[in-house]
């Protein structure tokens, strides 16, 4: 059996645990450390899929959870699968629906089989186990799938978090005992165990044991300090395998990619830079810049002069902001494209620092001008 995704060091940083690398799908070849849009619905908010090709996206998320609830998973199999169904012809990658479900439904009941829910659309009570979300990703057929996880908050008691991990584990075997089509879906396993260092140990152990193709690490950014996320990544990346990808899942300010990449993570993936894009918010060279506010009512420069995107070499802040303050749709959708643009070629200058071992003078840069911890 071939394997559905492989995973290729091509450098490490010489001073930080920084990884230069090639993830190679079903549907094409990306480097890594990548920034992956987030398309919730089969669709990143606003943004054809030409647009994300041509700015360098090489994969995209997108929710197990609400493709269920709509259109169906079986209208897509139908389709032809996400890829067809959506014209994207890149890598996609599903997330099994277990952090949705605890954010978005209602009245949540968890236990050993699985996790029942009345869903957020009509509150029709609903069933998710592991072996249904593998049912329901293997329908969708993205490049990289997810095992169904629980996310407990992170200052859970320690006691709720070891029989969480412990159960989340147990479901990512169940998840790859369900999964249908391992020759052309990769199945990550999720690393839990909130900010405690014993329990995160055991839940990398034990999926590194059962052997997965990537590891995802869940259950940061989830209201703790980057200070804790990253004390967390600490002992956390050591631990998974050094020919696998790892997943930080959730992840999309500025200032936590180039730490986590410092930190040994390849892929991340956020709704930040679609969500604020749609409240007249834009990431800049100089930090975040609210185009909606009345100051740039005359400013007629670009949204970021360094940058050299299609919305900052036509557009000018004036305009973009007369459009969002009119609620026309076109001004979303240019803060939208100068936001991704903005991450991904953030992680493209970052592969470059890995190359020439110049990662941390680029962090030093990078946080001086941007502001650290503005995010
Ligand atoms: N688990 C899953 N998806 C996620 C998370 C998680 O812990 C997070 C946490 N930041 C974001 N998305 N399955
Ligand atoms: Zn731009």
């Amino acid at each position: 059996m071939t394997a559905a995704i492989t995973y290729r060091l091509i450098k490490q940083d010489k001073h930080t645990g920084a990884r230069l690398g090639e993830i190679t799908t079903p549907h094409g070849t990306f480097k890594t450390p990548m920034f992956m849009p987030v398309g919730t619905l089969a669709s990143v908010k606003t943004m054809a899929p030409e647009e994300l090709k041509d700015m360098g996206a090489g994969i995209i998320l997108s929710n197990t959870y609400h493709l269920w609830l709509r259109p169906g998973e079986e209208i897509v199999k139908e389709a032809g699968g996400l890829h067809k169904f959506m014209n994207w012809d890149r890598g996609v990658l599903t997330d099994s629906g277990g952090f949705q479900v605890f954010s978005l439904a209602d009245s949540r009941n968890i236990t050993e089989e699985g996790v029942t829910f009345k869903n957020h659309l009509n509150g029709a009570k609903m069933f998710l186990s592991p072996e249904k979300a593998l049912q329901i990703e293997n329908d969708l057929g993205a490049d990289i799938i997810m095992s169904l996880d629980e996310c407990p908050p992170f200052f859970e008691s320690y006691d709720y978090v070891k029989k969480s991990v412990a159960r989340t584990t147990r479901w990512a075997a169940r998840g790859l005992e369900a999964h249908a089509h391992p020759d052309t879906q990769g199945l990550f396993g999720i690393v839990q165990g909130a900010g405690f260092e014993d329990l995160r140990t055991q839940s990398a152990k034990d999926l590194v044991s059962l052997d997965f193709p990537g590891y995802s690490i869940g259950g940061l950014s989830v209201g703790e300090s980057k200070a804790e996320m990253n004390r967390v990544l600490d002992f956390t990346t050591p631990l998974l395998p050094e020919n696998k990808p790892r997943y930080l899942m959730g992840v999309g300010s500025p200032d936590a990619l180039i730490d986590g990449v410092i930190r040994g993570i390849d892929m991340f993936d956020c709704v930040l830079p679609t969500r604020i894009a749609r409240n007249g918010t834009v990431m800049t060279s100089q930090g975040r810049l609210v185009v909606k506010n009345a100051k740039y009512a005359k400013d007629f420069t670009p949204l970021d002069p360094n940058c050299d995107c299609y919305a900052c070499r036509n557009y000018t802040r004036a305009y973009i902001r007369h459009l969002i303050k009119a609620d026309e749709i076109f001004g979303i959708h240019l803060t939208s494209y100068h936001n991704l643009y903005f991450l991904l070629h953030l992680m493209q200058q970052v592969q470059q620092a890995i190359m020439d071992d110049d990662l941390l003078a680029f962090r030093q840069d990078f946080f001086e001008t941007y502001g650290f911890n503005k995010e």
